[in-house]
């Protein structure tokens, strides 16, 4: 088999650059460890800067985004029994839009097949070859027979545990981790969210976050201890300890109800430099995993797609390469100052081990100065809504 970009991984990072490079004439493979229905399962991202936005509607899929998505103009914090809001709107004249990640993926599937582009899915033993040289190729096993895909370029969007990055040789990878020392433990419910916008919630219990993906379906979390299990969570100690988090008025007003998914997410940091090695160019979590509280990943995953397919539809119009030739100092400027927010306010939100009570009424400050300071405030919104591409 041959083609002129082979995609690894079909999560939002391939299927999105796929579509965008077909909208350009520019042929693609996907090819993803998974089932389609086993990827589309997933629950996880629920924020979307206008920059991702704007991706999905150039690649032709932002119809139902636009229709079914909610657009948030703030976001309320929470510490110390008190609660105040953060205008995004007023402060930057921006705001972000609430469509899960599982619908992203779902409208980028249908395009892909409305395309007619090849995804093949249910594969092993992917490796990547040749990405040093003018011939790069992608083999894997599929159904138990080896295959190969001769390419120009590959694309490397397998996610944390692919094998992209892990192509780029040891002695050139430079890596940089924080492993933090708790997780969250994400409920999905039938219920109406217990308020119309994000509630993020500091508290020496630990971080709470009230989110959503529409009118009777909420989203939320708790952080829990890096060895705790779903199994000793049942859902009426997930609803009182997330309740124990919240200032009273949120508290009363919570509807419970069944969980329909509940899973546990470790929190990490990390960046691998350099994004491209030869022929091999690294986006979204196969470069970078930034932890959730800012809700920056797949937004992170859709700066590094702008650059990336830019930089190839420029290849494939006889403009040169300077674009590939920049692309991973491009996408990692971006990628730092995006980490550090995702870092700053993690370490503002969360209850760490060893923090004890200063540590708390340090984090209270901080949060008591953000509300009362325009200043401290339209940093924050700068961040949340998204730094420019
Ligand atoms: P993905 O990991 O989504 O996709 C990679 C794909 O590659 C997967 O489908 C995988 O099956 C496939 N793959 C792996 N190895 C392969 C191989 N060898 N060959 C072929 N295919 C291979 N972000 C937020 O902004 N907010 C959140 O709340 C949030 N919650 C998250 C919760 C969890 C549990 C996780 C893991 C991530 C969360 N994220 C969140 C981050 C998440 O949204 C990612 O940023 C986003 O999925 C990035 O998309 P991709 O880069 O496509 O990587
Ligand atoms: C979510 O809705 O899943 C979500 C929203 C904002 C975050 C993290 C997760 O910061």
């Amino acid at each position: 088999m041959r083609t002129q970009v082979c995609i690894v991984g079909g999560g939002p990072s391939g299927l999105l650059v796929g579509q965008l490079l077909h909208r350009a004439g520019i042929d693609t493979i996907v090819l993803e460890r998974r089932s389609r229905a086993h990827v589309l399962a997933r629950i996880r991202a629920g924020v979307l800067e206008d920059g991702l936005c704007d991706l999905l509607r150039r690649a032709g899929v932002g119809d139902r985004m636009d229709r079914e998505g909610f657009r948030h103009t703030g976001t309320v914090l929470a510490a110390a029994g008190r609660e105040f809001r953060i205008d995004f709107q007023a402060l930057t004249g921006r705001s972000v839009m609430v469509y899960g990640q599982t619908e992203v993926t779902h409208d980028l599937y249908a395009a892909r097949d409305e395309a007619g582009g090849t995804t093949l899915h249910e594969i092993d033993d992917v490796a990547i070859e040749g990405v040093d040289t003018a011939a790069p190729a992608v083999t894997f096993r599929q159904n138990g027979a080896a295959r190969r895909i001769a390419c120009d370029f590959v694309a490397g969007c397998d996610g944390f545990h692919g094998v992209s990055r892990r192509t780029i040789p040891r002695a050139v990878r430079r890596e940089y981790e924080r492993v933090y020392p708790f997780g969250w433990l994400g409920v999905l419910s039938e219920t109406p969210p217990v308020n119309d916008e994000l509630i993020y919630a500091n508290h020496e219990r630990g971080f709470a976050l009230c989110s959503m993906r529409h009118e009777n379906l909420s989203r939320y979390y708790v952080q829990v201890p890096l060895d705790d299990s779903v199994a000793g969570w049942p859902d009426s100690r997930f609803w009182d300890e997330l309740r124990a988090r919240l200032p009273a008025r949120i508290a009363e007003a919570l509807v419970t109800g069944p969980s329909v998914e509940k899973s546990i997410a470790p929190l990490r940091s990390f960046i691998a430099e350099p994004m491209r090695w030869g022929r091999l160019f690294l986006a979204g979590d196969a470069a970078h995993i930034v932890p959730p509280t800012g809700a920056k990943g797949l937004n992170l995953a859709a700066s590094d797609i702008h650059y990336l397919s830019e930089a190839l539809i420029a290849h494939y119009a006889g403009d040169g390469d300077g674009l590939l030739d920049n692309y991973s100092d491009r996408a990692l400027a971006r990628v730092w100052k995006a980490s550090r927010f995702s870092w700053s306010l993690t370490t503002l939100m969360h209850r760490f081990p060893d923090q004890g009570a200063f540590g708390q009424r340090m984090q209270e400050a901080e949060l008591n100065w953000l509300e009362h300071s325009t200043a401290a405030q339209t940093a924050l919104a700068e961040n949340y809504v998204g730094l420019p591409y």
